[in-house]
């Protein structure tokens, strides 16, 4: 063990808000040597995976070699299930979160005192830069527990110097009742949780608009800019964005303004991002072009991650609010999200899309793929608005079906159910029913 135990610190005066593209690369390089190194000489999986692909690190003299290393897959970390990954002694480790792993053995992910104290700062530098300040009142309504949601925006409000309320997800009467009596200026939550209380509230009789929150920081799974137009106009308040993944960190990665709103701004002094082409992995893409979203941790010591391939969909846009950093583009979706209906990909984003555009209908829709005989078939269920009822239902129906097959070229069928018939997430909404292999 022959590399230092952290990361190499910025300059003196670094400040990643305003530092230059120029400073914040210096920064990256230096750290992606100590991250390839770290990972190299500590954690077996890494050694074998570079030696295979004939990579060492002191091949890295450029950010450009970092494309000469081989990818980590999710099925990587769940081959060294549960502590394989972790490149520091166990009794190092301060924490553990895995995912909740419906599918396969959960990921566990590790963090060392350094690395829960970086994530804090990244937490609170992203609820900063969505207007949160110290001082506010902030429901914290992700989820608690093996979840990163909840442990880790509670520690980044804490950090940042909010008063946090951990009312975790879920208890949704709850939710309400502590929003009206705690007064909070800030919630955190997902956008379809966010959507699912204010749709409560107003079956009570209440007005979403009249509580004390000013601003929410949603996250953890994909939404639309028409979702964020929804969300705002039904409580009155300002909606960011906040991205992250348990494997590269959680909550945190990426960040978004208030004042600019135009996507997530990747803290690039802790995380290298790129975009592969999904189907040729081969191939990186240029700053602006669609694809796969791949990161490497620049700082993270438990748990170093090389080339992490996230199945996120979406681009890099240069920095705005944060100049030195990139930011992201809208996640479009997850490559394993995406329905393949007779040749055509769709993704639950463009349906957002496209329904919330139809008057009369609501943000609350399900989509199930079946195969009646030999072709899929995709149903959309969506709730008309309230008020919506017989022929207006049709309309809006008809409407939604023309326009998806006019955008993006499916033909489906299209269910208009009453309002509140549909389940509820508390975190992240599972969207699509595949009924095929039933
Ligand atoms: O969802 C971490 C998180 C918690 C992020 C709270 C933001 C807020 P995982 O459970 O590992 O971690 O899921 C990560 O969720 O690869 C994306 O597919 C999706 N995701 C997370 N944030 C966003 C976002 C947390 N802002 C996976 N927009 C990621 C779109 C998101 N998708």
């Amino acid at each position: 063990m022959s590399t230092p135990a952290s990361a190499p610190a910025p300059r003196d005066g670094f400040d990643p808000l305003t530092a230059s593209r120029e400073e914040v690369e210096e920064l990256q390089l230096a750290r992606l040597q100590w991250t390839v190194r770290h990972a190299y000489e500590n954690v077996p999986m890494y050694t074998e995976k570079f030696d295979a692909h004939g990579v060492h690190p002191d091949d890295l003299k450029s950010l450009e070699d970092l494309a000469r290393f081989p990818y980590t897959e999710k099925e990587d970390l769940r081959r060294c299930y549960p502590f394989g990954m972790f490149a520091v002694p166990m009794e190092r480790v301060r924490r553990i979160h895995a995912s909740s792993g419906t599918t396969g053995q959960p990921t566990v992910v590790g963090y060392t005192e350094a690395d829960l104290s970086i994530w804090a700062d990244l937490v609170a530098r992203c609820l900063h830069l969505s207007g949160v300040r110290a001082g506010d009142r902030v429901h914290n309504a992700y989820g608690y527990g093996l979840f990163t949601g909840g442990l880790g925006a509670h520690a980044g409000a804490e950090r940042l110097g909010a008063t946090v309320i951990p009312m975790s997800g879920g208890q949704t009467e709850k939710q309400i009742q502590l929003i009206q009596d705690f007064q909070p200026t800030a919630i955190l939550c997902t956008p379809t949780y966010l959507l699912a209380i204010a749709d409560a509230m107003q079956r009570q009789g209440l007005d979403p608009r009249a509580t004390s929150l000013k601003t929410a920081v949603l996250g953890a799974e994909p939404w639309t800019e028409e979702m964020r137009r929804e969300l705002e106009l039904a409580w009155g308040i300002d909606a960011c964005d906040i991205y992250g993944l348990s494997e590269v960190m959680g909550p945190g990665v990426a960040g978004e303004s208030c004042e600019t709103k135009d996507g997530s701004h990747i803290w690039e002094d802790h995380f290298r991002p790129e975009i592969i082409d999904p189907f040729e992995p081969e191939r990186t893409m240029a700053d602006g072009e669609p694809g796969e979203l791949v990161f490497t941790s620049l700082t993270k010591q438990a748990l170093p991650i090389i080339r992490y391939r996230t199945h996120d969909l979406t681009r890099l846009l240069p920095g705005s609010a944060a100049p030195g950093h990139r930011r992201m583009g809208r996640i479009t979706g997850r490559s394993d999200d995406m329905i393949i209906l007779r040749g055509v990909n769709l993704f639950p984003t463009q349906i957002e899309e496209i329904a919330l555009g139809v008057p009369g209908l609501s943000p609350h829709f399900q989509l199930e793929i079946t195969r009646p005989a030999a072709m899929d078939e995709l149903t959309v269920r969506i709730e008309a608005r309230p008020g919506t009822e017989g022929a207006a239902r049709a309309t809006a129906g008809a409407e939604l079906r023309r326009l998806i097959k006019v955008r993006v070229g499916s033909s489906c069928a299209i269910e208009v159910v009453d309002p509140g018939t549909l389940a509820r997430s508390s975190g992240k909404l599972k969207r699509i029913h595949d009924l095929r292999n039933r």
